[in-house]
């Protein structure tokens, strides 16, 4: 590779960060069951632990994503805890995530329930994590909701879009003014038949009723088979409209597999819109980068580190395309000289420059390799061991 091409791959490197799920590091499953591990994590110390360690080896990611009942299952006074776990693993709060979908009130919905003192509950706990995330300094509060119906003719869709609008209205009117709500979509699961915030689309456009800091998130799983992602990026970036992303891979539905295991190239291209966005425009696309993954089978710490690097060689090849020559060639519509012009940047291996960088910022050439001889994972494997086979443990 070039010392220009290489110049650019460190360039990308220096600024581009990636948020980790404090939920990734614990034991999850699929609906048939979940196989413990004995090193996940189990507490909400042993996940700034497993986070710091991904941060330490890779440098890429000082936050961690928190998911309010599953980390702060005591709200805002468990705040001060939080700070003392961020200091001493070395990683900050970094999204907050209502939990607005697994209470039993929340069976026919939350934001979208019939019911308005449900509706309530679940706007009031919105309000509370925007409460929390002051507290703790943290731009960004990220609701999902799983609300939707199963069966035609079962719900009203178009009142729920108005309790929607409403309750999100509400929660970004208690934003501060630095603070956002990102609004993430999500087509199918865990309801079939319609789901409230199924599309980009019905994001966007209750992002635009809640007010000016409201955004749309993207989670990669959270699509149709075959639908192009990066041209929602595009039209999100073309609306001053994206917030974040929640990084995963998929083969057929959300399946929360490690980034560009299945499809690189897919990633590749959505880095390549926001490259492409920062160059036209000179300005900097504020994205918070996130990963949104759950390893079932694979050794979670492991699986995170995979992700950061894999996140990591793909946003530095997209940052190698050839701006200005690729848009001379897509206005004079030269096809092929513009895709290979794509495939070009796309094919090049960066892994060399990546660790020249690595070696640069002090940082493990391999993190893998690195986290691999640390010992780290025999240590809380022996630590945990007992606490995850324990009958009571649950998955916070
Ligand atoms: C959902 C969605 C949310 C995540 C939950 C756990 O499918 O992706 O972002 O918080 O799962
Ligand atoms: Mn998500
Ligand atoms: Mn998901």
């Amino acid at each position: 590779m070039s010392d220009k091409l290489e110049k650019l791959a460190h360039h990308a490197l220096d600024s581009f960060k990636i948020e980790l799920p404090s939920w990734g590091f614990a034991n999850t499953g699929t609906r048939f069951g979940k196989f413990i591990q004995a090193a996940a994590a189990v507490s909400t110390e042993d996940k700034f632990s497993d986070a710091g360690q991904v941060h330490a080896l890779t440098g890429a990611c000082p936050t961690i994503a928190l998911h309010v009942q599953w980390d702060l299952p005591k709200g805002i006074s468990q705040t001060g805890e939080i700070e003392r776990l961020a200091e001493k693993y070395r990683v900050r709060a970094g999204s907050i995530n209502p939990n607005v979908f697994q209470d039993q009130e929340y069976k026919y919905g939350s934001a979208g329930n019939p019911d308005p003192s449900i509706r309530k509950r679940a706007i009031v706990h919105i309000v509370d994590c925007v409460a929390i995330a002051k507290k703790l300094k943290c731009r960004d509060i990220s609701p999902w909701f799983a609300d939707g119906s199963n069966y035609p003719g079962t719900q009203n869709i178009r009142k729920r879009i108005a309790w929607f609008e409403e309750g999100l209205k509400q929660a970004h009117d208690r934003l501060e003014s630095d603070q956002r709500l990102l609004i993430e979509y999500k087509p199918f699961e865990p309801a079939f038949y319609h789901t409230d915030i199924a599309d980009w689309g019905m994001a966007f456009l209750l992002a635009k009723k809640a007010g000016p800091r409201a955004y749309v998130l993207v989670d990669t799983g959270h699509h149709y088979q075959a639908q192009n992602i990066e041209q929602i990026v595009a039209w999100l970036l073309h609306h001053n409209m994206i917030g974040g992303f929640h990084f995963n891979d998929r083969r057929y539905a959300d399946d929360d597999l490690t980034l560009g295991s299945i499809d690189p190239y897919q990633i590749f291209r959505i880095f390549h819109e926001i490259h492409t966005y920062e160059w036209e425009t000179g300005t900097r696309a504020d994205i918070a980068y996130m990963v949104d993954q759950s390893h079932n089978l694979k050794g979670k710490i492991e699986a995170m580190i995979q992700t950061v690097c894999t996140a990591q060689e793909l946003y530095a090849k997209a940052a190698l395309v050839k701006h200005a020559k690729l848009a001379t060639l897509q206005q004079n519509c030269s096809l092929v000289e513009a895709e290979e012009c794509l495939r070009d940047a796309f094919w090049q291996d960066v892994r060399p420059a990546i660790r020249d960088w690595r070696k640069g910022h002090g940082l493990p050439e391999d993190p893998l390799q690195a986290f691999r001889e640390s010992g780290y994972l025999e240590r809380i494997t022996a630590e945990r061991r007992e606490r995850n086979t324990s009958p009571v443990n649950t998955y916070a």
